[in-house]
């Protein structure tokens, strides 16, 4: 059984996260600063034997050691980041700030403090607007927003303590995540989350487009085992993994399968196209499967009907 330092343990991911890795035995000791994370998404956890916690900010860097330096932690999951490609369009420096700058802190927290491997939250957004899909992890990474330039320099950060110091480094490329505790409240949230939130009003979802773009959705609680076995197993070595279903579905899709869950629900009107919305993301989910022994389990339509019984929020 592993230490675990989770970083970002009261979000939509880290929660879920942290929960998985109590079920499986393991000691974790959570971190959150609350700019987005919820007290609430830890309530399950709180009251475990085996689970502590500190509010801080990962970006302070003598907090953040001395936390780790407490703890020795043997895996490091690397979740607390800005989550949104158009909040760092609005606000870059707090992009690089939250999602760049806390990453050489969190490799050094490891290094100095005998973690032996760094699991890091990237997104499919190092790809940019690709050519191929689905993507491989060697397709050419073009990222066209603050967010995705953060997060392939991250990578590229934890590699280099992977070479010099021997650390095993996973960076997970997340695809679109939706499930319980994604919070629906704001502009930035996941688009699930934002048409459940209007259909239970009795609201109709607003499709920005023809609704023709595609995502591979994939559940936070297969993401979350994908963290867990990247944090936990042994026999794993460095690299980064697409985590993702490779299926994917189309917003009118999403919504034809989400007005099933709410009889009655009004029909979706459409608006403008996002400004730099990618038209199709959906990753390979080869090396996952080959590197870590992950593949998902959870379909889109059970997935989605968990969300509505779990009441989405
Ligand atoms: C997702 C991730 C992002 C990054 C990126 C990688 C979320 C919230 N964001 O961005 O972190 O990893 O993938 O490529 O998971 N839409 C509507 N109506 C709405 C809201 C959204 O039609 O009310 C559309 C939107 O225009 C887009 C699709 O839904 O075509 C998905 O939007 P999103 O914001 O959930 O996620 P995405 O793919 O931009």
């Amino acid at each position: 059984m592993s230490r675990v330092l989770v970083t970002g343990a009261a979000g939509f991911i880290g929660s879920h996260t942290t929960e998985q890795l109590l079920a499986a035995g393991h000691t974790v000791c959570g971190v959150d600063n609350f700019r987005t994370g919820r007290a609430e998404n830890l309530a399950p956890a709180a009251c475990h034997p085996r689970f502590t916690f500190q509010e801080l900010d990962v970006a302070d860097a003598p907090a953040f050691d001395t936390l780790a330096a407490r703890f020795a932690p043997e895996a490091i999951v690397h979740l607390a980041a800005l989550v949104s490609v158009p909040e760092s369009i609005a606000d870059p420096a707090l992009n690089y700030r939250l999602n760049l700058h806390a990453t050489p802190i969190v490799a050094e927290a490891a290094r100095k403090h005998g973690a032996r491997r760094i699991v890091f939250a990237s997104s499919a957004a190092v790809y940019g607007d690709v050519a191929e899909t689905p993507t491989a992890e060697t397709a050419v990474k073009n990222p066209i927003s603050p967010y995705g330039a953060a997060k392939l320099a991250s990578e590229i950060v934890l590699l280099g303590h992977a070479g010099a110091f021997g650390l095993t480094v996973r960076s997970q490329r997340y695809f679109n995540v939706y499930g319980p505790r994604q919070d629906p409240r704001s502009p930035y949230s996941g688009v699930i989350s934002i048409f459940c939130q209007k259909l239970a009003a009795g609201e109709a979802p607003v499709i920005f487009g023809d609704g023709g773009q595609t995502r591979d959705f994939i559940s936070v609680h297969d993401v979350a085992r994908a963290n867990v076995i990247a944090a936990t197993r042994r026999d794993v070595q460095s690299g980064p993994a697409n985590i993702c279903t490779g299926k994917a579905a189309s917003l009118n899709e999403l919504v034809a399968i989400l007005r099933r869950q709410f009889p009655g629900a009004p029909a979706p009107v459409h608006g403008p196209a996002r400004d730099g919305d990618i038209r199709h993301s959906l990753g390979d989910p080869g090396a996952a499967a080959n590197e870590l022994g992950f593949s998902p389990r959870v379909s889109l339509a059970d997935g989605l009907a968990e969300l509505v019984r779990a009441g989405w929020g």
